[in-house]
């Protein structure tokens, strides 16, 4: 097998020259086109990040279940191996490994949410498609839950990357949280809606508003640790689990239709 190497946001990744020939196309811009190619087998591919220009690799979740097959992931924590207290540019950027634990970066993800454009209105206009978005919880007892909801944007030209989650899935099996209409803050950038600093004091970058709705990007727990908002938190957890035992796997999953211009 001849194999290429490719260097990437996340260091050089050895990919096999067959698939970059199948893969590397501009078209294939989310897991959802990947997995329409016949490739339906979870792992990292690169897609093309449109507004960007470039290829990054994202871990494409081809198994959640849901009737929608091709989720792309932004977001997730398995073993606490990558260090998620950092700041803003590291937030921004990205970091960790898609193979693993990684944050997708705010940049690429504001334009991921963005992919979809579905009208051209004649006058040179292009709408786009919010994606939908889950979040997959499970915690040290091997208790699951998830969340869904039908919109996920960041806004496209605030600098402070507000997000705007709406649209309760009927098919989550869990309580609303709210982590919906905050902007982004991260231990060197206070942007929530408090008088004390939230990033700085739970050590994370992430959506708060209240300080203590969701924190997914908290510190990793200990094994069959409990959760506290000093980890990482999701809101009413002991609604699902009694025990309320800290979360040892999460993601963020983005869904695209398939709808092009
Ligand atoms: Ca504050």
């Amino acid at each position: 097998m001849v194999l290429l190497p490719h260097s990437s946001m996340f260091g050089n990744m050895i990919v096999p020259l067959a698939f970059c020939r199948t893969i590397l196309q501009p078209e294939i811009n989310k897991c959802t086109s990947i997995y329409a190619s016949g490739l339906t087998s979870s792992g990292v591919y690169p897609i093309w990040l449109k507004e960007r220009f470039q290829f990054t690799y994202v871990y494409c979740d081809m198994d959640l279940v849901s009737t929608q097959k091709g989720w792309t992931t932004i977001q997730r924590r398995m073993n606490g191996e990558v260090n998620f207290e950092r700041w803003w540019d590291d937030y921004v950027r990205g970091f960790g490994n898609p193979s693993s634990e990684y944050w997708l970066g705010l940049e690429n993800i504001r334009r991921l949410s963005r992919q979809t454009a579905y009208a051209n209105n004649g006058l040179g206009a292009i709408y786009t498609q919010d994606p939908e978005v889950a979040f997959n919880l499970e915690d040290w007892d091997g208790v699951k839950a998830f969340v869904q909801y039908t919109n996920f944007r960041l806004n496209s030209k605030a600098p402070k990357y507000f997000l705007n989650v709406n649209g309760l899935n009927e098919a989550s099996n869990f309580s609303i949280s709210l982590i919906y209409m905050s902007e982004f803050s991260t231990p060197d950038r206070d942007n929530d809606y408090q008088d004390r600093h939230c990033a700085s004091d739970h050590k994370s970058g992430w959506w708060f508003h209240y300080c203590d709705e969701a924190n997914l990007n908290g510190p990793y727990p200990k094994y069959k640790q409990e959760m506290t908002r000093k980890n990482i938190y999701w809101h009413r957890w002991h609604t699902v689990n009694p025990s309320n035992t800290a979360l040892r796997f999460v993601s963020m999953e983005l869904y695209h239709g398939m709808v092009e211009p």
